[in-house]
This record gives structure tokens, C-alpha cells and sequence, in this order.
């Protein structure tokens, strides 16, 4: 069997990071692609000589030509620019949205069957966006975001309650944003719901309201503390894990921003729910039952994410 192809569009910190995961699990060989000439074309040599230290084959090479993503398998977007002092939402929204302009034109000319992950912020209008232009099916463009958020969610948790990370599992809906709805009555350790463990004396509803909004502004936290940039390790970490049970087929439901036709009330948008990953792609979205207080946060995170696609129509007349 031929190997699979990994191309990752954005070489930058989640880029190469992305890079240094898909070679090291040997997901497949590597296309790193970016507009900086020399920038992907140094990390893929750098990676490579990795190659013989961690005992990798995948082939990792750097390039500024759309051909050379012909024929990937998974492509994992990280192209765009971040925030930056003094730039309004809208001006990071303008310039990420003709980012996605060219990507999803360059991934509809050269990797059309490729599955897509977009991490791109604000990530669930440029997720959308991104699907638009690239004209690829729904089921095969999907945003990054739920899972990473869950992950932070399932961190503090592991930390308040001293028990092993591998024993935590949290759930998080909405938007990527202050708007996202962390599920504390679908969050359990051990399969015992976080509320049960705060009746058990384990924790406190005041410490759980602390991290629920802790997770909130997860991101916002490590900005404060890099000053340079925003996270990368995990994001990465995260939309290798998607990358994963498309290419492995394995069916895992995962949190992310996945196109919606009538669930949670929703047509026509991307938005963070639990949907399975397999070989088709989103085989699936996963429709929960909410109680009034989670139904409510939702639909602030939803019309948080209509708002912004009002905003890249406004900003481009094709999408409109
Ligand atoms: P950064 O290290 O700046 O890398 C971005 C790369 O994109 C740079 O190397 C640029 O040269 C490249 N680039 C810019 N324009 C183009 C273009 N037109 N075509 C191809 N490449 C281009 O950023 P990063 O890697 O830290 O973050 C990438 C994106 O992910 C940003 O938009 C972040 O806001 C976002 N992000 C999202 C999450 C989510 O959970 C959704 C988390 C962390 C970061």
C-alpha cells in the first residue's frame, strides 16, 4: 500500500509542530507548505534530520508550489495570521478570509479528496469559508477547536480532583471562543458526572464554575504568558488526533466544528458538536440532550458565529 500523504498548509508554530506528530507517528509522508519561501523548506529539512535520531521514515519536504499537495490525504490548515495590538476582530476576519480564499482554491485544484481540518481563527467562520471556496463536500471540511477545548476542560479537571488525566473526560460544545459551552453534567471522571463528584464532596460548584471559565479563555491565557503567539503544542496534539480516526477509520467521536443540516436547531453553519470521525470523513453528528442552561449558552455561541459569517459576506460578495 502506497503511504498516505500529510499536507499541512501554515508552517508556522502549530505547522510545525503538526510536522514533527505526523512524522514521528508516521501517519504518512509530510508536505509542508507555506507563502515564506525558506520557512517550510528549513523545518522540513530540520524534521527530516530528526528522521534517523527518532528512527522515522516519513519523508518530510517543505515547498511555496500548490502542486506539491496533489493527491494528500489529510491537509491540516494553519495558514493565516494571528491577532495582533491594535487589530480589530474584523481586520484579522478580512485578512484570514482571503488566506482561505487562496488555500480552498489551491486545495480545490490539487487535493479535492483530501480530508480537511482547519484550525485558522476566528475557526468557525473560517471554517465555513474555507468549505465555500474549496467546494469540497461538507462531511470532509472540518474545524478544530472542541477538541482541543475539551482537553483544556479535562486538564484542570484532572487537576482539581488529583486523579490521572487518562481517567477525565470533558465536553464541550459552541463556538471556539469566549462563547463555548463547557457540559459539566457530560464530563465525568471514571463515568461518574463532575456534579455527582461535587455532591461527593470531591469538589465545589464555585471551583468548577472557576474552571469552566478558566477553559473559556484558555487561549487567551497562554497568549498572556508567550506574548509572541498563541498555543501550538496542543492544538496540534489535537487535530493530529482527528487526523488519526479518518485515516484509521476509528469512528471516535470527537468534539469539533462540524457542518450542521437541522441538528441543535442549526442549518447551514459550522459548529463545535460531537460528531464520529471515520474513513467518509464527519460520518456522523452527535445530537445531545441539553438542559435550559446549556440550551441557552449554546444559542449565544451560535448567534456569535452568525454574526461573523454575516461579517465575511459583507467582507466578500462571493460568499454571500
Ligand atoms: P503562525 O506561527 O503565525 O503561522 C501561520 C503561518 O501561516 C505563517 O508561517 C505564515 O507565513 C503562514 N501564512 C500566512 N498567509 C498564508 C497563505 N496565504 N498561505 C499559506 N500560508 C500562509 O501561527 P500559528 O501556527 O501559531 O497559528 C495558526 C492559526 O491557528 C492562527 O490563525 C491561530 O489563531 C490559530 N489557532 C487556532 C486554535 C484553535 O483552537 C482553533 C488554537 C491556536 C491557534
Amino acid at each position: 500500500m502506497a503511504r498516505k500523504k500529510i499536507a499541512l498548509i501554515g508552517a508556522g508554530n502549530i505547522g510545525g509542530t503538526l510536522a514533527h506528530l505526523a512524522a514521528q507517528k508516521e501517519l504518512g509522508d509530510v508536505v509542508l507548505f507555506d507563502i515564506a519561501e525558506g520557512i517550510p523548506q528549513g523545518k522540513a529539512l530540520d524534521l527530516s534530520q530528526c528522521g534517523p535520531v527518532q528512527g522515522f521514515d516519513a519523508k518530510v519536504t517543505g515547498t511555496n508550489d500548490y502542486a506539491d499537495i496533489a493527491g494528500a490525504d489529510v491537509i491540516i490548515v494553519t495558514a493565516g495570521v494571528p491577532r495582533k495590538p491594535g487589530m480589530s476582530r474584523d481586520d484579522l476576519l478580512g485578512i484570514n478570509l482571503k488566506v482561505m480564499k487562496s488555500v480552498g482554491e489551491g486545495i480545490k485544484a490539487h487535493a479535492p479528496d483530501a480530508f480537511v481540518i482547519c484550525i485558522t481563527n476566528p475557526l468557525d467562520a473560517m471554517v465555513w469559508a474555507l468549505r465555500e471556496f474549496s467546494g469540497l463536500p461538507h462531511n470532509k471540511v472540518v474545524g478544530m477547536a472542541g477538541v482541543l477545548d475539551s482537553a483544556r476542560f479535562a486538564t484542570f479537571l484532572a487537576w482539581e480532583f488529583d486523579v490521572s488525566i487518562r481517567d477525565v473526560n470533558a465536553f464541550v460544545l459552541g463556538g471556539h471562543g469566549d462563547t463555548m459551552v463547557p457540559v459539566v453534567e457530560y464530563s465525568t471522571v471514571s463515568g461518574i458526572p463532575i456534579p455527582d463528584l461535587i455532591k461527593m464532596g470531591k469538589s465545589s460548584k464555585e471551583n468548577i464554575d472557576a474552571i469552566v471559565q478558566r477553559t473559556r479563555s484558555g487561549g487567551g491565557e497562554i497568549v498572556g504568558l508567550l506574548k509572541t503567539g498563541s498555543a501550538f503544542y496542543a492544538p496540534a496534539a489535537s487535530a493530529i488526533s482527528m487526523a488519526e480516526a479518518y485515516l484509521g477509520d476509528q469512528k471516535r467521536i470527537l468534539p469539533c466544528a462540524a457542518h450542521l443540516t437541522g441538528q441543535y436547531g442549526v442549518d447551514g453553519l459550522y459548529v463545535g458538536v460531537p460528531a464520529m470521525i471515520g474513513a467518509d470523513g464527519i460520518e456522523e453528528v452527535v445530537e445531545i440532550a441539553l438542559d435550559d442552561e446549556a440550551k441557552s449558552n449554546l444559542q449565544v455561541s451560535i448567534d456569535a458565529v452568525k454574526e461573523l459569517l454575516e461579517a465575511c459576506k459583507a467582507i466578500d460578495s462571493s460568499l454571500a
